[in-house]
């Protein structure tokens, strides 16, 4: 395998970083989780838009331009023969000393590893995953903001060991007023009828990509689709329930706490959504191959 760290291409062996760096001292730094598909890195753009925001939320300035960041990422798939996989990305604040003060850090390191990702078993796809509501609370936007794919990832990973401890692969977490904001590693839908329901960004979610494509493809077969805080009752009451991400896909959600939820199989309308997406992934994205 062949890493990209600052602007050249290292074994697996030889791919290091300094004890010094704040990504590792403090997670400070970002990242983003990308796929690519049939030969194309998948709404590339976008996710290095992302990035750019989130390094700007926390001013940390990459030292590379948007054109040369997604250059790097498709010249990293070609170094490695990847037609499909999962491409991470990363970004630390760089080597600097003990004590947290950014100003010490030399030069942001840029990270980029393409290998392939399974996140959840494939029984669940055909079947749907219950999961439950864990007791971490969601980020304040006061306090780092959800928003921020920070690699200070413990507030989702300790929903995710919530998660485990009760027996499923993933878990709803609630924000500070009670709403439903996201899972650790994915975005939440519900259907309700004809209507497409997911929380809004301010309840605390990652602006999802995933999320995003399935709110245009859900618009263009009719449904409406809307933003309103959402409620465990929401949730439970649904006729349908789904994950998003970039890693999970779309993936269905048939209990929620031991409610079952709609007719306890994976619903129409979630169905036909995983469809369209699988068909969008195998036709669009920046050709790694040229
Ligand atoms: N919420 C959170 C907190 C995430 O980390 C999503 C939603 C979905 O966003 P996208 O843009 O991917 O649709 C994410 C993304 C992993 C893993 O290792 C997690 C993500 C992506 C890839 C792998 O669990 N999270």
């Amino acid at each position: 395998m062949k890493i990209y760290i600052d602007g050249k291409f290292c074994s697996e062996r030889d791919a290091k970083v300094s004890v010094f760096d704040h990504g590792l001292l403090y997670g400070d730094g970002i990242f983003e989780g990308i796929r690519a598909y049939n030969g194309r890195v998948f709404k590339l753009k976008e996710h290095i838009d992302r990035l750019f925001y989130s390094a700007k939320a926390l001013l940390l300035n990459i030292p590379m331009s948007h054109e040369e960041i997604m250059r790097a990422t498709v010249e990293t798939c070609r170094k490695n023969n990847l037609r499909d996989g999962y491409i991470r990305l990363v970004v630390t604040r760089g080597k600097g000393s003990l004590g947290l003060n950014p100003n010490r850090c030399g030069r942001p390191s840029v990270i980029i590893i393409a290998d392939k990702i399974q996140l959840y078993p494939p029984a669940l796809y055909a079947k749907g995953m219950a999961i439950v509501t864990v007791p971490t609370v969601r980020n304040l936007h006061s306090a780092v903001n959800p928003a921020i794919k920070s690699l200070n990832y413990l507030n989702n990973i300790l929903a995710k060991i919530e998660a485990n401890n009760a027996g499923v692969e993933e878990a709803i977490m609630l924000n500070a007023e009670g709403y439903v904001a996201e899972c650790t590693g994915d975005n939440i839908f519900l259907v309700k009828g004809k209507q497409l329901l997911t929380p809004p960004l301010s309840a605390g979610a990652l602006y999802g990509i995933t999320r995003a494509t399935v709110i245009e493809l859900a618009e263009q077969s009719g449904l409406k689709v809307s933003e309103p805080n959402l409620t465990r009752y929401d949730v439970f009451n649904a006729d349908e329930c789904f994950l998003t991400g970039t890693g999970a896909e779309l993936i269905p959600v048939t209990k929620v706490d031991g409610r079952v939820i709609g007719t306890g199989k994976p619903g129409p309308i979630t169905r036909k959504l995983v469809g369209e997406y699988h068909a969008l992934t195998q036709v669009s994205g920046e050709p790694i191959y040229k």
